[in-house]
């Protein structure tokens, strides 16, 4: 069989059942058009149509989500559960609350995290949710209603044996503090079905950290591969949620100076870097109070706030995207180049255009895609379900050295994937590579289900 036309075909038919979910299909395209030496070397995953099934979710669930604002109105949100693979583990992933929400943005991300989880080396499956609901603007009251409403009906799809949400976009620990507690109260069971709890009420210690730590620590591999390392080195950071906050803060810790960042408002250039105290300042803004980054350089008079403009004109040397999916286009891609960037490590899902990748890639710098990078988030929702399943909590120090040990490990597994197929180098081939083949053999193994 020739493979090429095997996969252009498929790509093509997939199109042409649901023509209207882009970000879908360019995630699908991303992982498929690196598996053709895979594919060449074991024709059972064409003859048992594992690329056919594998794109199609094993389960879909819709739901309405009515909810009442402080003034009494009523308004009715969707909600969505997209169950996609549980080859490797019940389904794993977050919840987005964001007016972006669609059943096609989910799908990316569950078929993303499906590719993720088995990278991590954990028994995780693969799955997202959420609702085209802005947590922006809205009062705790309102958010609490919401997030009730919403588990009202998805209480009966989840569980810890079966599936377990998180965070994502939109959706921090208050947002699961009350999911959490309506599913407690609907089920009368306090078992560990959700991640990202706090940790008084069994949160893993450094989960909230742990993907932005992921992202550093796995920057810090791949410029150990040219015996270079994060000492000494400009970088900028996209987004200020969760990823990129923790992201600066252990960029900075390891040597680097983060010299950028930016929200949904306008981006910072702050030359003297930032430090303890900038991070402390940005985690207050942020996690507390929900503002907005036109406050920092009243406070820190030496950065400067631009206006609704990316980051990417900055000089850096590295550069972590951690906002949203797309947000660096080959315009970006060619900034970053012509100022000498010589490393891209995603923290968010999908951040960088397929053309934007492609430049990277010619021109020889690190590139790693976000499901290797960021898996270091959900490898630690893993953590804290082996803790909620033996009723222990561990340190933060313990959590951080397995939080290092999956990271060296997803690193490795990428060279290593990427090597053996003849794509040195190549960490985004390798990623898929790897995430393929363990969920495919695991397919295999449990027959036609
Ligand atoms: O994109 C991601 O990996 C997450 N939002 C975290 C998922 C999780 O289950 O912790």
């Amino acid at each position: 069989m020739n493979i090429e036309n095997y996969l252009s075909d498929f790509i093509a038919a997939q199109h042409q059942k649901d023509p209207a979910q882009k970000v879908f299909h360019q995630a699908v395209e991303e992982v498929v058009n690196t598996l053709k030496p895979v594919l060449e070397r074991k024709d059972v995953y064409i003859k048992e149509k594992i690329l056919e099934r594998m794109v199609e979710p094993e389960r879909i669930i819709i739901f309405r989500v009515p909810w009442a604002d402080d003034k009494g109105e009523i308004h009715v949100n969707r909600g969505f559960r997209v169950q996609f693979n549980s080859a490797l583990g019940p389904y794993k992933g977050g919840i987005r609350f964001h007016s972006s929400v669609t059943q096609d943005s989910l799908k990316f991300l569950a078929f993303e995290q499906t590719f993720k989880n088995s990278l991590t080396t954990l028994p995780l499956g693969g799955g997202k949710g959420g609702s085209d609901f802005d947590t922006r603007g809205k009062s705790d009251g309102e958010v609490m209603r919401f997030c009730h409403s919403f588990i009202n009906e998805l209480y009966h799809h989840i569980g810890y044996h079966t599936d377990i949400p998180a965070g994502d976009l939109g959706c921090g620990p208050r947002e699961i503090g009350y999911m959490f507690g309506q599913y407690k109260k609907l089920t009368n069971d306090f078992t560990g079905a959700f991640t990202g709890k706090k940790p008084n009420w069994g949160g893993s210690l450094l989960r909230p950290e742990a993907t932005g730590y992921g992202v550093a620590y796995f920057a810090q591999n791949m410029l150990s591969t040219r015996n270079d390392s994060l000492e000494g080195k400009t970088a900028i950071v996209s987004g200020t949620g969760n990823v990129g906050i923790y992201a600066m803060e252990k960029l900075s810790q390891l040597g680097a100076k983060v010299v950028g960042f930016m929200d949904y408002d306008g981006s910072i250039y702050d030359p003297d870097g930032i430090n303890e105290e900038k991070i402390a300042f940005l985690k207050q803004l942020v996690f507390k109070r929900r503002g907005s980054l036109k406050e920092y350089n009243k406070t820190f008079k030496h950065a400067k706030f631009r206006l609704g403009q990316k980051t990417w004109d900055i000089p850096c040397d590295v550069a972590c995207p951690t906002a949203c999916e797309n947000e660096l286009d080959e315009k970006d891609a060619a900034l970053l180049l012509k100022n000498g960037c010589k490393c891209v490590c995603e923290g968010s899902n999908m951040p960088c255009t397929p053309s934007a990748i492609y430049a990277f890639q010619q021109a020889g710098i690190l590139y790693s895609p976000g499901k290797a990078s960021n898996a270091g988030g959900v490898a630690v929702s893993g953590l804290e379900m082996t803790q909620n399943s033996m009723r222990i909590y561990w340190t933060r120090e313990e959590v951080d050295q397995y939080l290092k040990r999956i990271m060296n490990s997803i690193h490795n597994s990428c060279l290593s994937h990427a090597e053996e197929y003849g794509l040195k180098g190549n960490y985004m081939a390798g990623a898929n590579i790897a995430g393929f083949i363990k969920v495919a053999d695991s397919m295999l193994d449990q027959g036609l289900v």
